[in-house]
């Protein structure tokens, strides 16, 4: 199986439904690399260690973290089951985007930013990686988010491991389509 298809099922089974695949993981979101291989394995997905760890390594959002000891992997973000991912608040940059689509900005534009099915909005300071996230939904728009006056009115942002910017929600005011 080609790795990004193995890394679409990494990230469906460590942030969507570890079900899926019959593994477990503890409240951080972790689950047992050895577990996790032999239920790939036996599912019919071949993947050995060393494949695992330069697949994690060579990830081009760094969407997986090995956990210190060697022995656990989790998705530094992106869950949409409730996890502890250990984050502290971050002062974030004055300005961050997100990416979203088109037919979307109505509803943005009445009840803000909001975390859907997932932990938290979604932020980036990267135009490229905001467009390309907005393109996946449809015709891509660019939300700038005054995220200096949000820290201001008492909003709290963190950084997950692969720098992408998480917080709770963005009230109408705070944003401004570019
Ligand atoms: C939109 C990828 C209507 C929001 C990326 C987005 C990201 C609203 C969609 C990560 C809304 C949710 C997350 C509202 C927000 N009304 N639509 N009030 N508030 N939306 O996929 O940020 O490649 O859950 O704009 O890099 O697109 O998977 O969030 O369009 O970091 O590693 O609802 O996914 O990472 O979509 O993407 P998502 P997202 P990976």
């Amino acid at each position: 199986m080609p790795n990004d298809h193995i890394s679409k099922l990494l990230s469906l089974v460590l942030r969507h439904q570890p079900q899926q695949l019959g593994i477990d993981l503890d409240a951080g979101g972790w689950a047992d690399i050895q577990q996790l291989l032999k239920q790939f394995n036996t599912t019919g997905v071949p993947l050995n260690h060393q494949q695992l760890l330069t697949l994690v390594a060579d990830s081009d959002k760094q969407r997986f973290a090995i956990s210190a000891d060697g022995q656990k992997i989790r998705a530094n973000q992106g869950h949409s089951f409730p996890v502890d991912l250990d984050l502290t608040p971050q002062v974030p940059p004055d300005v961050l985007l997100h990416g979203t689509a088109s037919r979307f900005l109505a509803a943005i534009q009445t009840e803000g930013l909001q975390k859907m099915a997932r932990h938290h909005v979604h932020l980036t300071e990267h135009i490229d990686a905001a467009l390309a996230v907005g393109q996946r939904y449809g015709k891509p728009v660019l939300l700038q988010i005054d995220a200096a006056a949000m820290v201001a009115a008492g909003h709290t942002f963190y950084q997950s491991a692969n720098h992408v910017w998480l917080t709770d929600n963005v009230p109408p005011n705070f944003i401004h389509i570019l």
